[in-house]
């Protein structure tokens, strides 16, 4: 079978990591890179080795030769250029958030569907064997019954009021930052592993530097702004939350709390999830990955190590190394390629309700969420989630 043809839209921190976890597959090719303008395409294209460089996205859409189109941009553009994908007749895989707004979420969502493109949303820490592991053990009933689900996603590369960077910009990043950055994968996460839906949510946003200093240059995701002396600076006035705790409702009639920030020094990606169910807790933490941690009360604690012939059926084929040869960030955006690609290589059916990836309908789900956590946020009241699926 001839190779898939890839393209991708966007040279910032995302799209190169989106290249190398597609180079792994094997099967598949990036061809062309777009870029903001011509000049930083063709410097991406060199620096990644891809044959063809876009200074306009919609060069790359025309191009017969791309099957398959990766949105990397940043948040604002992904509704316009996720819908000329979709028109464009291409496989999409967006970044997220899906979109800014829950409208603009549910046309794509219905585009693509009319379309009947494969769609999906890089909501990647689905994708690591020991996420799939804890899945297995809940959905078997291992744990027991589901009660409480609780955890944090802390960051520290915003800490400082001299970090910026495009998300800090409501009208670039979107209007819900930390949590619709990092909270969104949280929310992903735990609902895939549990298979409870959100359906209530009472949040609390903050805004903890109110005033920022930008950079008069440009400043990268997880850049470090500190260290940086010689710059000239000006004042932002910040519109967006650096830290958010919401409660939450799940459909299974568990409860939930989750705690979201971006200025917590020393918590570089620490997404944690931990689940206490009826006979046992588990917990699992992004940074120490290849670990998970399940809590009995009339017996010792275990720690499970990532190692395959430990792990459920389920999770085995999403560890690539022997155990001990620990796995990292890259792994889970593999994984994920690998679904997505092992799906459109078998022609399978996107209308199908099992898919193996987050797709729109779960990119849009995440908008319905982050749209009620503004909402409790602004009323200080719990709002029930509205799906409009
Ligand atoms: C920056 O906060 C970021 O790159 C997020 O945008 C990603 O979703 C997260 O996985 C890592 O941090």
């Amino acid at each position: 079978m001839p190779n898939i043809k890839v393209g991708v839209i966007g040279t910032g921190f995302i799209g190169p990591a989106h290249v190398e976890a597609i180079r792994r597959l094997g099967f598949v090719e990036v061809v062309a890179i777009a870029g903001s303008s011509l000049e930083s395409a063709r410097r991406a294209a060199n620096h990644l080795s891809i044959p063809k460089a876009y200074g306009d996205y919609r060069d790359l859409l025309q191009d017969p030769e791309v099957q398959v189109v990766h949105n990397c941009t940043p948040n604002h553009l992904h509704y316009s250029v996720n819908l000329d994908i979709i028109k464009a007749g291409k496989h999409v895989m967006s970044e997220k958030p899906l979109a800014v707004s829950r409208t603009q979420t549910r046309t794509l969502l219905e585009q693509a569907r009319q379309k009947g493109i494969v769609h999906g949303v890089c909501f990647n820490y689905r994708q690591y064997p020991m996420v799939q592991h804890l899945k297995s053990l809940v959905l078997s009933r291992a744990l027991g019954d589901v009660r409480l689900i609780r955890g944090n996603y802390l960051q520290d590369w915003l800490s400082s009021a001299i970090d910026y960077n495009w998300r800090i910009d409501p009208k670039l990043g979107g209007p819900v930052r930390a949590v619709g950055d990092i909270g969104s994968h949280w929310m992903d996460t735990v609902q895939y592993i549990t298979g409870q839906r959100i359906t209530e949510v009472y949040a609390d946003l903050v805004t903890v530097l109110p005033v920022r200093k930008k950079r008069k240059t440009k400043s990268d995701t997880f850049s470090h702004g500190s260290k940086v002396q010689e710059d000239e600076y000006e004042d932002i006035h910040i519109a967006s939350e650096d830290y958010g705790t919401i409660l939450f409702r799940f459909s299974g009639g568990a409860t939930g709390v989750v705690t979201v920030s971006q200025i917590t020094p020393g918590r570089k990606n620490h997404l944690l999830c931990e689940i206490d169910c009826s006979e046992s807790s588990a917990l699992w933490n992004q940074e120490q990955s290849e670990q998970l941690w399940i809590g009995h009360r009339n017996k010792p604690n275990e720690m499970v190590m990532a190692d395959p012939a430990l792990l459920s059926e389920q999770a085995q084929p999403f560890l690539h190394y022997p155990g001990g040869h620990n796995q990292g960030w890259p792994d889970g955006m593999k994984n994920l390629m690998a679904q997505f690609y092992g799906f459109i290589a078998k022609n399978g059916d996107p209308l199908s309700d099992s898919l193996p990836f987050a797709s729109f309908d779960d990119g849009h789900a995440n908008a319905c969420i982050l749209d009620a956590i503004v909402e409790s946020s602004k009323k200080r009241e719990w709002i029930r989630v509205s799906y409009d699926m």
